[in-house]
Formats: C-alpha cells, structure tokens, sequence
C-alpha cells in the first residue's frame, strides 16, 4: 500500500475522522498572525508572542521539517444541531481532549516508524508553535470559516485538530477552499461581538479567552455579556450551517460528563482547593484553577439574577482566600441587588 494511504488508513483506525498531509512551508496565512499579534489582539496569551518565529518556519521546531500529518478528532455530542447556550463548552465536557489526542498521535507516529525508519517526527495538539487551522485547510481537511474556526464538510464545526511534523517528504493533498460563501451567521451570534469583520476575531472580547486564558479580572463592561457560561462558548460554532453534516461521536474516550451538563453553580462556589482537584482531575477545566472558574461561577450568578445565590454570594466576597473570587462575587451581589 503506498504509505500515505497506510497513514491514513491508521489515523482512521486510531479513531480520527479525517487525515491529510501538507507541506511544511509556512502557513499560507501567518502575515495575518504576526498582524493580529501586533496589533494587541491575543490579550495576555504571551506564548502565542514567543511561538511567533517558530510557526511562520517550522523547521525552527523540527529541523529539515518537510511534512505534516494533520488529523480531525470529531467530538459531536448530537448531530450538531444542539442547544447553542451553555454553561460548559462542549468540548470541556469530557476528558482532557489534549491527553486523548497527544497519546494517539503517538501511536500514529509509531506506525509511521514501522514504514520509515529513518523518520524523525513531532507530535502537537494545541499547545506548541504551529498554526493549527492554516495547515490543516492546507492539507485538505476543512477550511477557516468567518469565525476563524476549520469548518469541515464531513463533520460541520465539532472537532480538534493535531498534527505530525515529519522530515522525510510524504505526496500532498489538496488544500480546501472556502465555502462560506455570502453567509455572515457566525457574527451577529457573537454574544461580545468578538468576531469584529470576517476571519478576525479579536481574542479579549472572546468568552473563551475571558473564562479561560485570562488570569486576572475580567473587565466589567463585558461581564454582563457573558451570561450563564462558566467556562468557554460555543456560540459561533453552534449557528454555523455546516453542522447539518455533523455525526454524534461513537468515540468511547469522548462520552460527556453529566455533572458538567447542567453544573450547580452554588455546589462550584463552595469547592476548596482540594475538592476542586479531585473533581476536575482528568478535565480540561483544571486549567483555570480554583480561583478562574469561581471567578467564572460569580459573573455567571450575577447575571442569572437570582436572589436564592445572594447568601453564598455574600460569603464568597466576604471570606473567600482568593482577592479575584472575592471581587467578582461582591459584583454580583450588587448586580442582583440593583435588579
Ligand atoms: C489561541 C487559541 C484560542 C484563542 C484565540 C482564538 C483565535 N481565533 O485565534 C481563544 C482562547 C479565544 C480560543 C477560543 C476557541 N478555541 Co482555540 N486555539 C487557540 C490556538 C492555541 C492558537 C490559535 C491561533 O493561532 N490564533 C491566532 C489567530 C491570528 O489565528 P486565527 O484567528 O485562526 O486567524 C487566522 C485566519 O483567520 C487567517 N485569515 C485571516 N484572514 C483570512 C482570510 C481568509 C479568506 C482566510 C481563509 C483566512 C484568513 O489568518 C490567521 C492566521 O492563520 C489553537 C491551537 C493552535 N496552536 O493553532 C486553538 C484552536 C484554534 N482552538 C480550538 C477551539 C476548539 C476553540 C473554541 C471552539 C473553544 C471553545 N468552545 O470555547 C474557541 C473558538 C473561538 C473562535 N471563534 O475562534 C481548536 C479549533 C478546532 C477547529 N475546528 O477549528 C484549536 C485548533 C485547538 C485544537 N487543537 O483543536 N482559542
Ligand atoms: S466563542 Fe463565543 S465569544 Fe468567542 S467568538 Fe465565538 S461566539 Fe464570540
């Protein structure tokens, strides 16, 4: 069998609905990055500054790097027509999303090992220098939709990427061409209007950025934009027509967990340090801490309004170890006492 069809035919084995293989030349968009990062709009998120020189020459992160393997992991909980507003974003909803992805690329990257040897390659998923979305619309396997997010046609908006950089020369696919077409779905859903013109998102207004990356404050003209969401935001993804195509996942390592479907906002507020570990354990959530996603916990019972939090509210900005809960909570007292 010729090796990329043995590739492929592994990442399908693997569990990955969607494989294809680009080239390790610069991602096509990365002027739009260097761009985007100068002018303010990744916030806080300081790594993705650092990573800039190594994703626009990915030979920086692997030496003679010539190809990359880019796979889809599908996590569609329904068949994508689903509720758009939740507390949790769905794909905080399961285990560690990174944990799944990182172990069966390496094994991908094992059987790749079986047909070359000599190959040297390096496993990514989310966290290290390289453009995710660009190289996989290269490689064929969605492209970048006006919400900045990959839309594939087989599988709507509901995956994660991750990819194989590789230094022997593998045939290449061909790249995806975009098919939004006149439709703007995606930026008038925007609870914070993030999407600021098509394929520009400016990541301190996200929700995502907000619930998840940002360490410190979030700002108070914003926090009554954020409703009942706890920890991340799926809304641009959830009106986006495409996920009329989306599958529900058969995948046994994404089953959702059903504490975190519908979470008791009061039982979250009152975790301690080691509770909040123990619950979180195997989540992608740990990676706010304690103090993120109570702080999360508060500005999402402010904005519910109900006056049956004001006790544990009261509490909270009171007596809480942590300066950051105890300020968003004295907020959301005086939201809900000003109503
Ligand atoms: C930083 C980051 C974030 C930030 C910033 C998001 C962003 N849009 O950049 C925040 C915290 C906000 C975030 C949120 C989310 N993220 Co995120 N995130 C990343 C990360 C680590 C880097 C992204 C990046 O480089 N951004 C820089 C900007 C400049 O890139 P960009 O917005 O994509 O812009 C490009 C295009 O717009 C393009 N461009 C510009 N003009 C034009 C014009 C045309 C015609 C075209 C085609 C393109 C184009 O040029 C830019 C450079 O490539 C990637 C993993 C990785 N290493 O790539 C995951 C990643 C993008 N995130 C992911 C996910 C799932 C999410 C969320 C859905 C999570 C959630 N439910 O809360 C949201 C979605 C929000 C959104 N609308 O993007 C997935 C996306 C999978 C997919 N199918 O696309 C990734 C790939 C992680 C993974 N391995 O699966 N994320
Ligand atoms: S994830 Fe939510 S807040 Fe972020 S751009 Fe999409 S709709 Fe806006």
């Amino acid at each position: 069998m010729e090796i990329t069809a043995a590739i492929k035919a592994e990442a399908a084995r693997l569990g990955f609905s969607l494989c294809g293989i680009t080239s390790a030349l610069p991602p096509p968009h990365h002027r739009h990055y260097t761009q985007w990062l100068a002018e303010g709009q990744a916030g806080e998120m300081l790594y993705l500054q650092r990573q800039e020189p190594k994703r626009g020459d990915l030979s920086q992160v692997l030496p003679n790097a010539r190809s990359v393997v880019c796979v889809a992991l599908n996590y569609s909980p329904d068949e994508g027509r689903g509720a758009a507003t939740v507390p949790i974003a769905r794909y905080a909803r399961f285990d560690d999303y990174h944990e799944i992805l990182w172990a069966r690329l390496e094994s991908l990257l094992e059987f790749i090992h079986t047909l070359e040897p000599k190959a040297n390659g390096k496993v990514y998923c989310d966290t290290g220098p390289i453009t995710e979305r660009d190289l996989a619309m290269r490689a064929g396997l969605g492209w970048i939709g006006k919400h900045t997010n990959l839309i594939s046609r087989d599988l709507g908006n509901w995956f994660f990427l991750g990819e194989i950089l590789l230094d022997i020369p593998l045939p290449l696919d061909t790249p995806e061409t975009t098919h939004c077409g006149t439709c703007t779905r995606c930026l008038p859903a925007c609870p914070t209007g993030a999407i600021t013109a098509p394929y520009q998102l400016d990541a301190r207004r996200c929700i995502s950025y907000l619930t998840i990356e940002l360490k410190g404050s979030i700002p108070e003209e914003l926090r009554p934009l954020i409703g009942a969401r706890i920890y991340g935001c799926d809304d641009c993804l959830a009106v986006c027509p495409w996920n009329k195509f989306a599958v529900r996942t058969t995948d046994p390592a994404l089953s959702p967990r059903a504490d975190l479907t519908a979470p008791d906002l009061l039982e979250l507020l009152a975790l301690d340090d080691e509770a909040f570990r123990e619950k979180f354990k195997n989540s992608p959530i740990k990676r706010t801490k304690r103090r993120g996603l109570l702080r999360n916990v508060c500005v999402a019972l402010g904005n519910l309004g109900d006056p049956s939090a004001l006790p544990a509210l009261e509490y909270a900005a009171e007596s809480d170890p942590e300066p950051l809960v105890r300020e968003h909570a004295a907020w959301a007292v005086s939201r809900i006492t000003a109503k």
